[in-house]
C-alpha cells in the first residue's frame, strides 16, 4: 500500500461504544464519534491530498517534524525557518489551500456542539500524518488571532497516546488513549492547555494501514 492511499473498501472496524468522556472543565473525548462519517470523510480526504500532499516541514529551530502535514480551508498552518504561521497559500505550490470539504465542516461543527461549543466556524483544518515513531511535542495552539473558538481534533487509523497537560509546559499531563474515530474537543477555559502525542507504536490499521491521521480544526482568523 502506498503510504497515503486509503483502502476505502476494507471491512468496517469493530464499533466502539459511543460515549462522551470529560477530561477537563471544557474538554471532552467523544469516543467513536467520527466512525459513522468515514464513508464520506475518507474520499474527501483523498481529494484534499491530491492537491496538497503530505510533506514534512521544518521548525524555526531547524528540526524536521516527524509528522507530515497538509491543510485545507481558507488558512493552512505552516512552519519553516522563519516561524510558525497561517497562510492562505500552500507554500509548496503557491496555490490556495484546497477548500474544506463540506463533510469535514459538518463533522467539526457537530463534534463541537456535542462538547458544548455551538457556532464553531473553523476556517482551517490541519491534517497530520503520523507513521510509527512519529510524535508531537507538548505545545499550546497560540497562532490563532483569538482563542474564543475551541479546537476539534479527530483521530483516524493507528492508536495514539494523547497528552493533555495544563497551562505550563511543566504541568503534569493526563494520558488519554485515542482510537480510530475518537474526537477530542477543548476550548473555553481549557483552550490554551498544553497537548501533544507520544511516539506512535508500530502497528497496522485495517482501514488506514501503518499510519495515524489527525484532523485539527481551528478558527485561525
Ligand atoms: O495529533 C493529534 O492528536 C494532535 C495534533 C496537534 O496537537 C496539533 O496539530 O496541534
Amino acid at each position: 500500500m502506498k503510504p497515503t492511499t486509503l483502502d476505502l473498501f476494507a471491512d468496517a472496524e469493530p464499533e466502539q461504544d459511543r460515549r462522551r468522556e470529560q477530561i477537563g472543565e471544557q474538554s471532552y473525548v467523544l469516543r467513536g464519534y467520527a466512525l459513522p462519517w468515514l464513508t464520506r470523510l475518507l474520499p474527501a480526504l483523498e481529494t484534499v491530498l491530491a492537491t496538497a500532499p503530505f510533506r514534512q516541514m521544518v521548525t524555526p529551530g531547524g528540526f524536521t517534524m516527524s509528522v507530515a502535514l497538509s491543510s485545507c480551508g481558507t488558512w493552512g498552518w505552516t512552519t519553516d525557518r522563519s516561524g510558525y504561521r497561517y497562510t492562505r497559500e500552500d507554500p509548496r505550490t503557491g496555490l490556495p489551500w484546497p477548500p474544506m470539504p463540506e463533510v469535514f465542516l459538518q463533522l467539526a461543527q457537530a463534534a463541537a456542539r456535542e462538547a458544548g461549543f455551538a457556532d464553531f466556524v473553523p476556517d482551517s483544518c490541519l491534517i497530520n500524518r503520523y507513521v510509527p515513531g512519529a510524535k508531537m511535542s507538548l505545545h499550546q495552539d497560540k497562532d490563532e488571532k483569538s482563542y474564543a473558538a475551541p479546537i476539534v481534533s479527530v483521530s483516524l487509523g493507528l492508536p495514539a497516546m494523547f497528552l493533555f497537560g495544563g497551562f505550563a509546559r511543566s504541568d503534569k499531563s493526563q494520558r488519554v488513549p485515542l482510537l480510530h474515530g475518537d474526537i477530542v474537543v477543548w476550548g473555553g477555559v481549557d483552550r490554551l492547555r498544553y497537548h501533544g502525542v507520544l511516539p506512535i507504536k508500530d502497528g497496522y490499521h485495517p482501514r488506514l494501514g501503518k499510519q495515524r491521521i489527525n484532523f485539527t480544526f481551528r478558527t485561525a482568523r
